[in-house]
């Protein structure tokens, strides 16, 4: 049996190979995610981020627990975050948790190494949530600690996005940057059980109000009414926001339907297939650059490189100028490969 077909068959060792293989970049790894993608765009992805200490690993624990309890469905968790109970860096408390889950054979926990470049831990999350998409995983969470770039890139990723927000994390305005509200679909305050919810919950709403007007003032022959957005655009989206205790599984009811009802405004707003065409967008135009910039590389020798670099250091050149000459000076465009194909991408034979 061909390593695809234990895949698709759900077979836990051929895919636990796969992903290694997958996060080393390897050529077995990049050859079997083209004969995987015709079997993704089946799972729902569900981000989760929000600051270190929130309570995001035990907030995606008790999601996974509760899918796999109430909803029977297959739960992937993509942890990327290196602080993360799954990534090893797990203090006591954590691995006792962590039992809810192992051993049950319809939840995978997969974390992924954080070196590398941003942009590379985004592709290679990717890659992953493509290969457990095509294992039949219809949940598929992916928790990242809130550290910037890394949240609006999973933000990019997912489907749904919950951003943890939690009580006594210091100063409110700076816990609740306007930034993270705006990727956020569902905006969760766990830790509820702790003193200061009501300040966060005013804080957050405040916040949200500025972001997603929930009423706005008409004139109306001379009478100022107040209208809903929702009544005004039934496609607008306004970020619910639910209280939890992720440590004993509280407000996990509200939590799955307000994420059952985002992917209902999803499908009949057309914004599923909005993020998934702009997922894959972003995913190939990556892809592309990288290949374009592995070409280009191949032509220009080091040295020659460096020299540049030194050029524009002594600000003999500008950038600009620099890049044109390196474009102008390769033997071959680097657009125009003699062999016609893209290199360094997966497939890439095809592309000819
Ligand atoms: N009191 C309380 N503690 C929580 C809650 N959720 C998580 N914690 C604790 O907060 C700490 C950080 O949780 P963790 O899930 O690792 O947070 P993360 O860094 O955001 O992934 C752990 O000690 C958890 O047991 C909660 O709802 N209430
Ligand atoms: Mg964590």
């Amino acid at each position: 049996m061909s390593s695809i077909t234990s895949i698709l068959e759900g077979n836990r060792l051929a895919l636990t190979r796969l992903l290694t293989q997958v996060e080393n970049d390897s050529s077995e790894g990049r050859a079997a995610l083209a004969e995987l993608f015709p079997h993704t765009g089946k799972a729902h992805l569900i981000g989760v981020t929000g600051a270190p200490g929130t309570g995001k690993s035990s907030l995606v624990n008790q999601l996974a627990l509760y899918y796999r309890k109430n909803h029977d469905k297959k739960v992937a968790i993509v942890a990327v975050d290196p602080s993360s109970p799954f990534t090893g860096g797990a203090v006591l408390g954590d691995r006792v948790r962590m039992r809810d889950l192992s051993g049950d054979e319809g939840v995978f926990i997969r974390s992924m190494a954080t070196r590398g470049s941003l942009g590379g831990i985004a592709q290679k999350t990717a890659s992953i949530v493509q290969v457990f998409d095509a294992a039949g995983y219809e949940i598929i969470i992916i928790e990242t600690v809130g550290a910037g770039q890394s949240e609006v890139d999973v933000a990019r990723l997912a489907h749904t996005t919950i951003v943890v927000e939690a009580p006594g994390l210091g100063d409110e305005i700076q816990a609740i940057k306007a930034g993270i509200l705006e990727i956020a679909d569902v905006l969760v305050i766990n830790k509820a059980d702790r003193p200061g919810v009501e300040n966060t919950e005013r804080a957050l709403r405040s916040t949200l109000e500025l972001a997603h007007p929930t009423k706005r003032v008409f004139r109306h022959h001379g009478k100022a009414m107040s209208v809903s957005a929702p009544e005004i655009d039934p496609n607008i989206w306004i970020p619910p926001v639910i209280k939890t205790v992720a440590t004993e599984g509280k407000g996990f009811d509200q939590l799955s339907e307000s994420i059952a009802k985002h992917v209902t405004h999803l499908r009949e707003s057309g914004d599923w297939s909005v993020r998934d065409r702009a997922r894959l967008g972003s995913e190939m135009e990556a892809l592309l650059r990288e290949a374009l910039m592995d070409r280009f590389l191949e032509n220009i020798p080091q040295a020659k490189y460096e020299e540049m670099i030194e050029k524009v250091v002594n600000r003999d050149i500008s950038p600009y100028d620099a890049v044109k000459l390196l474009l102008n000076g390769s033997q071959s465009s680097p657009l125009a490969p003699p062999d016609g194909t893209l290199r360094g991408l997966p497939g890439g034979e095809e592309l000819g």
